[in-house]
């Protein structure tokens, strides 16, 4: 079954989400800031529509150098840091969150350290027990054990006290990071693109890739015959492609280099899993990272620990490998149902809320709902309502939130400003996550809403669905349709492109398609027009009424069909509307 993916600009966080669920859509040009639209060959105004600039240059992501690490805020200070527990074969903690973006940082930075021959550990915090972020819990173990040097990735940024806890202790405290810094806590150092006074010329990096970039500036300075950075750009790839972050500039070359590795080699717990998942595929991309891995590697830590992935990560033996393959694939299997049932809740609950039709955002909580798939569940909610939403369940005595944001509303500035009913935040301009005392979960609706509402100057948005160019059916040519494809990889602010053609009729009946007739087959024409394209819509039959239609309008993305060794090219349908004459 194939998943309107990459095309959504919705929070995806490896969950599916059927974009076309939302049925009034705006459509758009993606860049509407050009006052009319270029000329030229229909690849050359694509190009300009996205501000490409060098071609050569963007279409070969394999080829670019990435930044120098040491451009990086505190990098020195972390390597010499690093240097020196290593050469006193000192007890080193690497501590990461439960995600995708923070199993497969562990998993790397355990795997490279012990690779080194150094005595380290790692500790994943229970997300039900200690919550997001660089635990109590997990600097205690750290003290306890007599740690010297704690490795936090993808969380510390916001973590200041168990940090200078722990420094009073005399242990060392290297932060790699990515969420949106307040006052910086007093570790040794803290690694963060995002950090104000940070000239790292790339912002957005995931969490796993500022852990590779000390992974990359150690190796500069003390080259060692174990040490090689470049085997973990499968890890890397993944959590770029599961944490939302921009797929642009550096990120496109890892995950390029990423996919390029794991074509190659495919770490045993990654082949596992794939197995697990059924599919058919030899080779693999970003979808196949957001879709097939990073809901699986994300279940253990949402149904019972991250553990169990971090594990999987690293595992090489083989019975190991297939236990842990097996557990995550059941973890993934009872997360999915559990997110049913409570997406099924929450939309009751909101549907059953009076004041919802007038609310600028949706806001829904309930004590009994598993803290593991509230963000999904946020996901879900946004789809149907297009509002930016907060999912709230009880957890030790509070509220624990997760919120999922619509474009053009920076959810992370909007909880700010409502800091006087919050215990604590943090998180991103797209999701976050926060929690409230029970005695004011009501006064945070209300604020939270009436800020979002100040911030959309009181216009309830309307969700958008975006193409890059107008084209002529006469337009679509195999030989730019292979060309484009270099533009790849594709995900946030480098969305696979979509096509707007307008005012196409069918050239025979169309067909719905697949064992549960869901899928739609046609094939256009346009008036004054030469030829047909074959076109296909997946999910579409629910738009089957349009399809009757004499004349429509449609959104699509080219793609060549492969039968029977005859290559032709395709459209795949995103979105349609009836010809408006
Ligand atoms: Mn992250």
């Amino acid at each position: 079954m194939h998943k309107v993916s990459l095309f959504g600009r919705y929070a995806l966080f490896g969950i599916e989400i059927e974009i076309h669920q939302i049925c009034l859509m705006i459509w758009k040009q993606r860049n509407d800031k050009l006052r009319e639209l270029p000329e030229g060959a229909p690849f050359e105004r694509l190009l300009a529509v996205r501000e490409v600039g060098d071609w050569a240059s963007f279409s070969s992501p394999l080829g670019h150098a990435v930044h120098d690490p040491f451009l990086m805020k505190d990098m020195d200070v972390a390597v010499e840091v690093l240097h020196h527990h290593l050469q006193n074969d000192s007890k080193i903690l690497v501590f990461g969150d439960y995600d995708v973006d923070g199993t497969t940082s562990v998993a790397m930075m355990y795997e490279w350290l012990v690779n080194l021959g150094a005595r380290a550990s790692f500790y994943i915090p229970n997300r039900y027990e200690e919550g997001y972020g660089f635990s109590i819990t997990g600097a205690q173990h750290a003290i306890d054990e007599k740690k010297q040097l704690i490795i936090t990735l993808d969380c510390g940024t916001k973590d200041g006290a168990r940090i200078a806890l722990c420094r009073e202790h005399g242990i060392d405290v290297i932060v790699c990071d990515h969420h949106e810094p307040g006052d910086l806590p007093n570790a040794n150092a803290v690694l963060n693109p995002k950090r104000r006074d940070c000239s790292y010329p790339f912002a957005g990096l995931s969490g796993c890739g500022v852990g590779y970039k000390l992974i990359c500036a150690y190796t500069m300075l003390h080259p060692h015959p174990e040490s090689h950075p470049e085997t973990f750009l499968d890890l890397v790839a993944i959590a770029a492609g599961a944490d939302i972050v921009p797929m642009l500039d550096e990120n496109r070359t890892l995950v390029a280099k990423g996919l390029h590795l794991m074509n190659r080699y495919l770490r045993p717990g990654l082949a596992a899993l794939l197995r697990k998942s059924g599919t058919k595929r030899s080779t693999w991309d970003v979808s196949d990272l957001v879709f097939l891995l990073a809901p699986r590697i994300n279940a253990a830590g949402r149904v019972a620990s991250g553990n169990e992935a971090v594990k999987l990560l690293i595992a090489q033996e083989v019975q190991e490998v297939e236990d842990l393959a097996q557990q995550v694939e059941d973890f993934n299997m009872s997360r999915r149902s559990i997110d049913q049932d409570v997406s099924a809740a929450a939309l009751a609950k909101v549907e059953s809320d009076n004041g919802h039709a007038e609310a600028f955002v949706t806001v829904v909580w309930d004590e009994e709902w598993l803290k593991g798939v509230i963000g999904i569940v946020a996901s879900r909610l946004i789809e149907r309502y297009y509002r930016p939403t907060i999912v709230f369940t009880k957890s030790h005595g509070v509220y624990a939130g997760s919120g999922r944001s619509i474009e053009g509303i920076d959810l992370y500035l909007a909880l700010e400003k409502c800091q006087e009913n919050i215990v604590q935040f943090g998180g991103h301009t797209m999701a976050a996550g926060l929690t409230v005392l029970p005695e004011k979960i009501d006064a945070f609706a209300q604020q939270f809403n009436a800020v979002v509402a100040e911030m959309l100057n009181h216009k309830r948005p309307e969700p958008t669905v975006y193409f890059d160019l107008p084209l002529s059916l006469s337009e679509v040519d195999m030989t730019w349709i292979e060309e484009m494809k270099k533009m790849a990889p594709f995900g946030p602010d480098n969305m696979a492109p979509v096509f707007l053609f307008e005012n196409v009729h069918h050239a025979y009946p169309p067909k719905k398609i697949g064992s549960d007739q869901k899928h739609v087959k046609c094939t256009l024409k346009q008036q004054g027009v030469f030829g047909y394209v074959d076109a296909v819509g997946f999910g579409m039959a629910k738009e089957w009424e349009i399809f009757q239609s004499n004349s429509m309008d449609v959104l699509a993305a080219l793609e060549i069909n492969e039968y029977n060794g005859r290559r032709t090219p395709q459209l795949m349908i995103k979105a349609v509307r009836a010809h408006a004459t």
